[in-house]
């Protein structure tokens, strides 16, 4: 792969002469060019900017140099491609409105044959070239992440990074590359090395056993509750449903109540943390198959682990209303959308008759407010059921008129 890159500050690349991409260029896998704009300036001061028009802090980078850079660069492709035009390269340009940079781009780049890259400066390169360039290649403007940077540089040194080292040859072991983050949408799981007892702390027992199939499991249950747990955006809400799915359901009997307790303390430990109420945390075990008792009580469970529950029953107060309660998920798997997964499965066990749906939260649980909110409920005015705690309702959709009729 042939990269070229234009930079006011092309010592800033150096880092790329060090380790596997420097070990990547001498052995020929990676022909990297880094080239100075302002040799592609005429004047005495080798100027590249000027002031913006419209006014405004800072400077924009001129047009004149870019052009001259980017036919320079042009001007190294020797090859004619299968249409008979002479090759050009893929033109990056980073910029922090650009598209978000991600493995799958860095994976599609580096099956390309050339790419070339605009480092910009000050408040950003003339928008002219941008135009001037599509004319003549294609081009990416790509961001490395929502902050803001002082130039292209930085971004540049990553994405040519992230690019060349899944070209073949360059990591050693391409096998390590298959199980990283962001690959197959999970994030990797912990690794451990030599000596197995550190400062008086163990390495798991399960990665000592050599049982590699344990340990395959172990490993990829670590990577889905780290993604759960700091990246839950990175789970296809598919997933969400089908996490639900994988669970079995079970209609609650008295023998799920110390489960329950522990499910329910567990949830609500951040609410009494927050605010000093523990609500429903508080229950004894009598109380706990009280509740299973006079409640439809739904238990969703994995390899016998208690992992989600809800309750529902006719409002014993309100006319052709549905009361939805204790919607609880285990904390680890809490943000992957399990919880709007539960609610909407707790309005479908509703009977027809059912007109209105009621919950009841924390006043001040923010999280639970916004996902109630966002599933269509609205907040009842006055305090709710329990002290500290508001009511929430929402009309039943219209269910679509059935085929039949
Ligand atoms: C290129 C000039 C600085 C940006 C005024 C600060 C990428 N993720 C990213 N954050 N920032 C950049 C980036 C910043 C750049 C240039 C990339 C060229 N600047 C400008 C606009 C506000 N100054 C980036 N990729």
């Amino acid at each position: 792969m042939r990269l070229d890159v234009v930079s006011i500050f092309p010592d800033y690349l150096a880092p790329l002469d060090l380790s596997l991409i420097g070990k990547a260029r001498r052995d020929g896998l990676l022909d990297l060019h880094v080239h100075d704009l302002r040799d592609f300036t005429h004047d005495r001061h080798r100027t590249v900017d000027d002031t913006p028009y419209g006014g405004g802090a800072g400077m924009v980078m001129k047009p004149q140099p870019w052009s001259e850079a980017l036919d320079h660069v042009l001007a190294q492709g020797k090859s004619i491609d299968a249409t008979g035009r002479r090759r050009v390269p893929t033109l990056i340009v980073p910029g922090p409105g650009g598209e978000p940079f991600t493995q799958a781009i860095a994976r599609e780049l580096a099956d390309e044959p050339w790419l070339a890259f605009a480092c910009g400066r000050y408040e950003g390169i003339d928008e002219r070239v941008y135009e001037w360039a599509g004319e003549r290649m294609p081009v990416r403007v790509l961001s490395l992440g929502d902050y803001v940077l002082n130039g292209g540089e930085v971004a540049v040194l990553a994405m040519v990074e992230a690019i060349a080292r899944l070209l073949p040859g360059v990591i050693g072991n391409a096998e390590s590359l298959v199980e990283e983050s962001h690959e197959d949408g999970l994030l990797e799981y912990p690794v451990y090395t030599k000596p197995a007892t550190w400062d008086g702390r163990e390495v798991p027992e399960v990665l000592l056993g050599g049982n590699h199939a344990a340990i395959a499991t172990w490993r990829h249950q670590q990577r889905v509750e780290r993604t759960a747990a700091r990246r839950p955006d990175l789970l296809p809400p598919a997933a969400a449903t089908s996490a639900l799915g994988e669970l079995e359901e079970r209609v609650a009997t008295p023998a799920d109540a110390p489960d329950l307790q522990v499910l329910t303390r567990a949830c609500w430990a951040p609410e009494f943390a927050r605010y000093g109420m523990f609500g429903a945390g508080e229950e004894d075990l009598d109380e706990v198959r009280d509740g299973i008792q006079h409640w439809d009580t739904r238990v969703w469970r994995r390899d016998g682990a208690l992992l989600a529950s809800v309750r529902v029953r006719p409002h014993p107060d309100e006319d052709s209303a549905w009361q939805i309660g204790r919607l609880m998920v285990a904390p680890y798997l809490q943000g992957r959308g399990l919880g709007r997964e539960l609610l909407a499965y707790a309005e479908s066990l509703a009977p027809e008759d059912v007109r209105t749906f009621w919950l009841n939260t924390g006043a001040k649980s923010t999280e639970n407010l916004r996902m109630y909110r966002k599933a269509g409920y609205r907040v009842r005015p006055g305090e709710g059921a329990f002290p500290g705690t508001v009511d929430l309702t929402k009309r039943r959709p219209a269910s679509p008129p059935s085929s039949s009729s």
